[in-house]
């Protein structure tokens, strides 16, 4: 490994979806965990809310790593590590999947020749470190290469780029080993009515009118909410045993979605929190997730869904909406899901610690 301070490591900045990320190579990093987060904490610029000293953007929604390598099973085409790294606190953690950086990993993989481009589209397969499930994605590589431009939009991104189609299998219990961890549609914490539940994120969804909120508040409002934050939290901290996930203090799920009755023509209005931030939109396995407690009777989501006609659950957030597509059984069950996103490349180079 060359000396990360003097000569820099290869990075690919990526927009991945509604975030922002490095993709490295596992070649690239130390193979120690604790020596590469510590490396990553440098490169980020944490702990510190402005991550001045870094290429993080001061969000946690910008201070995310892809870390790719040759896939290590017969049914995948690449390996995608995952890791959030804080920004005001010296953490990093694997403990969950992110959809959004998922985005980027297809385009990343081919540019770093770790997938060889078909010419037209290239389906790239991605075994997930994080939950153990492999994601299938499509990129667009007209003349065997990454083409970004396209006419694609998502909510929370200006303008259109090419299309990244996502699929998903077997991720309910992603984390949690259970689609309803604690065996029940709902539980009650704090005296609120709470559905804890993990298709590929674990949730934790509360009717935003039992806190006294509409559920359309901005992200700043909701931000600048210490006493409602603080009520969160403590759900949270309760909720993580009994979503197998024991003490959650120092982790980055259960995600909080405050739910309320979609106002946009969506399936349902959310706002998330990744924990303790407002997210500026909802992340991809939190909209899953979401989506498929609409369909649960008896959950805090499902009497204030407006169900689809066909299988198209546009969820609302702050930015407009995410769609998702849900796969039922004939019992209704979710058996798979997608979403559609785009990536786009910002830079490549080294990155210096
Ligand atoms: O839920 C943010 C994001 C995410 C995660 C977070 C994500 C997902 O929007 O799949 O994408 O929940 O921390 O990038």
């Amino acid at each position: 490994m060359s000396d990360p301070v003097q000569d820099g490591i290869p990075c690919l900045w990526m927009r991945g979806g509604t975030s922002k990320g490095a993709y490295f190579l596992a070649a690239d990093l130390p193979t120690d965990p604790a020596a590469r987060d510590a490396l990553l904490l440098r490169i980020m610029g944490s702990p510190d809310p402005n991550q001045i000293d870094g290429i993080g953007g001061g969000d946690p929604l910008t201070s995310k790593v892809a870390v790719l390598s040759p896939a290590s099973r017969a049914d995948a085409d690449v390996d995608y590590l995952f890791l959030q790294v804080f920004v005001d606190e010296a953490r990093v953690s694997g403990a969950q999947a992110c959809g959004n950086i998922l985005a980027g990993v297809g385009p990343a993989a081919i540019e770093y020749g770790l997938v060889p481009a078909q010419d037209g589209i290239t389906p790239v397969r991605i075994h997930m470190l994080n939950t153990g499930e492999v994601a299938r994605a499509q990129i667009c590589t007209p003349d065997g290469k990454v083409s970004y431009s396209g006419s694609a939009t998502i909510d929370g991104v200006p303008g259109t780029a090419a299309p990244v189609a996502l699929m998903f299998q077997g991720i309910e219990g992603s984390v949690c080993g259970a689609l309803l961890p604690s065996g029940r549609v709902l539980d009650v914490i704090d005296g609120i009515d709470c559905t804890l539940i993990d298709n590929g994120m674990p949730c934790i969804l509360l009717r935003a009118g039992d806190l006294g909120l509409t559920g359309q508040e901005s992200r700043e409002v909701l931000d600048a909410d210490s006493a409602l934050k603080a009520r969160l939290e403590s759900i949270r901290l309760q909720a993580g045993p009994l979503m197998n996930l024991g003490d959650v203090a120092a982790k980055s799920v259960p995600k909080i979605t405050l739910v309320s009755a979609p106002v946009q023509g969506g399936v349902i209005g959310t706002r998330s929190f990744i924990p303790h931030r407002c997210h500026a939109s909802i992340g991809v396995f939190a909209a899953v997730t979401v989506a498929t407690a609409c369909t649960l009777p008896g959950s805090t989501a499902f009497a204030l869904a407006c169900l689809p006609a066909d299988n198209r659950f546009a969820i609302e957030h702050p930015g407009g909406a995410a769609e998702v597509l849900l796969e039922q059984d004939a019992t209704g069950r979710v058996t798979g899901a997608g979403s559609l996103r785009t990536a786009r490349k910002l830079m490549s180079g080294r990155v210096f610690a």
